[in-house]
Formats: structure tokens, sequence, C-alpha cells
């Protein structure tokens, strides 16, 4: 039967690469491999960038998977009568908790015979909780970031301490501690998708497969939960950059991504931009101020034309992801640049309201 490893953690705290990188090293392992991902919009990066990198991919787009999980045992569904995967990861929507209650629980008791569920993991940014959480009160929530991310840490059975090659040996004991006192109980995992440290471990436990005893539900109350998620605006664009054919990919997005160092924006989670060419594509993301760049076949040089998918979560109003995106067609028009087929959406997120409460 089909094994599903389902992905949580807050938002830009790893879950694509760590889902691009698994199921490379599965199906390096011979094992058919195929993920879905999940957003409140359309129009997603983190659907399109497991594509480009030949992976089997699929999306749940329009809510989450708790909200929504009849599309998501759909979805399920489908993609084992399409392929008969021996694994589906699936990485849900980094501003929702309460997912062992909502889907991992519901998905064993009630859809054993459709997929076997083997691991609920849940990625804590190794550098984010260096810089912020460790000053946070987790213990005593009172930010929507503080609300989730405490939650999240709290309910989870599996912690994988992420972006590991970015801490040293002090530091991961550091994490370590400090997660242990959040949730005594919890078997904690070190992980670098970006070098693989971990990796290995951490994927022969999914494949034998974790207790998942998630009987004592860790309680939330969905007016916090609510007003957590809806301090942040959700932006998902695509348009088409013409330029002369001296636009090297990687100088150009470096800066563009540098200009969400901005006020108007409040904190940003996560803003990532997919460009592709027709050599390849690249991903780049600003997470906390870290600016970080994943390739596939970068493109080489230089390039004329250019399709850019851009995704923004951010603590304010979506309107002003709208106008810093204006401002940025502004500004690449002003050095002669060509701005066409832009097509945008954008959201608070709704209250969750899920399926199995
Ligand atoms: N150095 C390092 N960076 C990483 C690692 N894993 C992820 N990142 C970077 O962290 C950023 C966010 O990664 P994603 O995988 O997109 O995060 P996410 O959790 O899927 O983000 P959302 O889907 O928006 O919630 C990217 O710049 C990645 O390159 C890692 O192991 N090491
Ligand atoms: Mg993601």
């Amino acid at each position: 039967m089909t094994k599903l490893i389902l992905l949580g953690g807050f938002l830009g705290s790893g879950k694509t690469t760590f889902m691009v990188q698994a199921a490379s090293a599965l199906e390096k392992r011979g094992l058919k491999v195929s993920v879905i991902s999940n957003d409140q919009g359309d129009t997603l990066v983190d659907t399109m960038f497991p594509m480009l990198e030949g992976i089997d991919s699929h999306e749940v787009s329009g809510g989450c998977f708790c909200c929504r999980f009849p599309d998501f045992l759909e979805t399920v569904k489908s993609v084992i009568s399409e392929r008969e995967p021996d694994v589906i990861i699936a990485e849900a929507v980094g501003s929702c908790t309460d997912l062992a209650a909502t889907v991992v629980n519901p998905m064993i008791q009630f859809h054993s015979d459709t997929v076997e569920v083997k691991a609920f993991l849940t990625l804590v940014d190794g550098l984010r909780l260096q810089k912020e959480y460790l000053e946070m009160d987790l213990f005593r929530p009172l930010q929507a970031g503080e609300v989730l991310v405490s939650h999240q840490i709290r309910e989870s059975e599996v912690l994988v301490v992420s972006k590991t090659d970015l801490l040293d040996d002090s530091q991961k004991e550091g994490a370590a501690g400090f997660l242990g006192r959040l949730n005594p109980s919890v078997d904690l995992r070190l992980c670098s998708a970006r070098t693989g440290e971990g990796m290995d471990e951490l994927l022969d436990a999914c494949l034998k497969g974790f207790p998942l005893d998630f009987s004592e539900r860790i309680p939330i109350d969905y007016d916090v939960y609510a007003a957590a998620e809806a301090e942040y605006g959700w932006y998902n664009g695509s348009w088409i950059i013409e330029g002369s054919d001296d636009t090297d990919p990687m100088e150009f997005s470096f800066p563009l991504m540098e200009s969400f160092r901005n006020p108007e924006l409040g904190d940003v989670a996560h803003a990532k931009i997919l460009l592709t060419t027709p050599s390849g594509a690249l991903k780049v993301s600003y997470v906390m101020g870290h600016i970080q760049a994943d390739e596939i076949n970068v493109p080489e040089g230089m390039v004329r034309e250019m399709q850019v998918v851009l995704n923004v979560r951010s603590a304010c109003p979506p309107e002003n992801i709208e106008n810093h995106v204006l401002g940025i067609h502004r500004d690449l028009e002003k050095r002669g640049f060509k701005v066409r087929d832009y097509s945008w959406n954008s959201l608070v997120p709704s209250p969750p309201e899920p399926y199995y409460s």
C-alpha cells in the first residue's frame, strides 16, 4: 500500500526543500514517489518547483488540507490510481496547525484502506529558532507567529530542526534543549535538506513508520488561531518579463528579493520567486531577511524572457504586497524591461473550519 508522509511546519521552515530532496533520495532507492503541495490560493511555486525537478507533483489549492480534507483525500486517491506510488509526501500550509487532530488522525481512522500514514513531521526552522524563537515566549504565546509555531511544536510527535548546515554544534544543542522543554515527549531530529545531514536516517524511520499516537489533543482556541492566521496577507502572482538579452537571472532576482526588506510589508514570513527560462529555473526565497537560491539547471548566462511566479506571505494587508509588486513592475519598466501577462490573486486566510473538527 502507498505510504504517506505529511509535512507541517511554519512558513519558510524548509518543507518544500525537504520534500524535493526526500523525494529524490527515495527515488534513488528505487521507490516511486509523488508529492502534493497545498495552499490557500493557486499559482504555486511549491507545485512548480518539484515539477521542474522532474518529480510527480500535484496540489490542493484554494484551502488547506484540514478544511479541504475531501479534496486532499481525492487527490491522494487519484494519484494512487494514476501511478501507484510507493510513497506520497504531502506538504501542508505553513500557517496551519492542529493537523494531528484534523488530518492525520482522520486519515488513519477512516481511510487506512486508501493510504498508510507513516509519519507526520513538523519542521522547525533552525535559523529562525536561533534568531527569534529563543527570544519569544512560546510557552505562553501571545503574538500571531508565537501562537501558530508554539502549537505546531507542542502537537508534534516528530520535530525536525531544519537548515542545520546554518547552525554550529552548540546552536544545535541549544535548539534541541529548547524544543525538548516545549514538548518533552517529542522525537527530535536534526536535518539539512541542503547537505543531506540527518536525511537518510529520517527517511529510514519514516518508511518504517512512527507510532502516530495523537490520542491526547493539544488544545487551541480556534478564535485565537483564526486571528493569528488572519494577520498574514497572502499574494500569488505571475508574469512574463522580457528584456534585452543581457539579463542574468541570478543577478536579476537577488535585488528583487532585497526589495522585500520594506517596513510596509511587516514581517515577511516567506517571499519566494520562481524564474523559469527555456534552459532552467531558479527559486529565490526571502525568509526573515535571509535570501537564498535553489537552482535547477541554473539558467546559464543571459536570457531574453523569463516566466516569473511570486508567492508572498507577510504580516501586512495583502494590498501592501500588491502595491509593492506594482512598484517592482514600474522599476523594471524604468530599467527597460517589458512586463506582460500579469495575473495575481491575494487574500487574507479565512477562519479555519476543519472538515474533521
Ligand atoms: N541552508 C539551508 N537552507 C534551506 C534548507 N532547507 C530549506 N532552506 C531554504 O529555506 C528557504 C525556504 O524553504 P522552503 O522549502 O521553500 O520552505 P517552506 O517551508 O516550504 O515554505 P512555505 O511553503 O512558504 O511555508 C529557501 O530559501 C530554502 O533554500 C536547508 O537545509 N539549509
Ligand atoms: Mg513550501
